[in-house]
């Protein structure tokens, strides 16, 4: 299974000027354990020449490649993975193509579509949004935290949040229930989006220790 703990969407509009390439490499380095290379502007053809670049950028990093939407790219360039949305590509017909040979992530909008995902085999479901976002209009109304923990008492599936996440809100969104933090502008739009990745990082580490000992504590206290 994949570490989905800092999981990278890229933008190459949200980048500054940065190439995607560049982002990813920086966001690497500081610790994003999961990218999902995200296209909606593209030709086909663009969108398979980014997609190797970012695959041989992440060979031998343990990073995974995800991308968003086609599974035909996803394969072309021997991705891990694909995403999809509630209006891409039926969860039963990709698997049919790609078997186990790909990750499949499907995102959620309700609790509804996350148990039914679980139900036809995705292996890690995008909540989404949690939080309304500027970076992408078209998104079902927030479920906020609420939403989130609702679909965390539903399925056991990994969990990776996405929607203005941030460091001032990645502790409150893990004790939520989200296993991962999925960000685009706080890494792709960030000064330095490799200091970026690394002070997120260090928030995921600390608010898990931190649920750690408190189980602890309230094992021990019987609390
Ligand atoms: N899907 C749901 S919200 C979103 C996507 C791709 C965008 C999240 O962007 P940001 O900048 O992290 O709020
Ligand atoms: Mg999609």
């Amino acid at each position: 299974m994949f570490d989905y703990s800092l999981y990278l969407v890229t933008d190459r509009r949200l980048s500054l000027g940065r190439s995607t390439v560049e982002v990813v490499a920086a966001a690497v380095s500081g610790g994003v354990t999961c990218v999902q290379l995200r296209e909606k502007h593209c030709s086909t053809r663009e969108f398979l020449e980014e997609a190797r670049r970012v695959r041989e950028l992440l060979v031998g990093t343990g990073v995974p490649l995800i991308i968003n939407d086609r599974l035909d790219v996803a394969l072309a360039v021997a991705a891990d993975g694909v995403h999809l949305g509630q209006n891409d590509m039926h969860i039963s017909d990709a698997r049919r193509l790609v078997g186990e040979r790909l990750v499949i992530g499907i995102s959620a909008e309700s609790v509804a579509d996350a148990i039914r995902a679980e139900a036809e085999g995705a292996d890690y479901i995008g909540v989404s949004p949690v939080f309304t976002t500027p970076t992408k209009m078209d998104t079902a109304p927030p479920l906020g935290l609420e939403g989130l923990r609702e679909i965390r008492r539903a399925v056991s599936l990994p969990l990776v949040a996405i929607g203005s996440i941030r460091h001032d809100n990645a502790a409150e969104v893990l004790r939520a229930g989200a296993d991962g933090l999925a960000v685009v502008s706080a890494i792709v739009s960030a000064p330095c989006p490799r200091t970026a990745a690394a002070a997120l990082r260090q928030q995921i580490a600390f608010t898990r220790e931190e649920e750690r000992s408190c189980t602890k504590k309230s094992t021990i206290t019987g609390s």
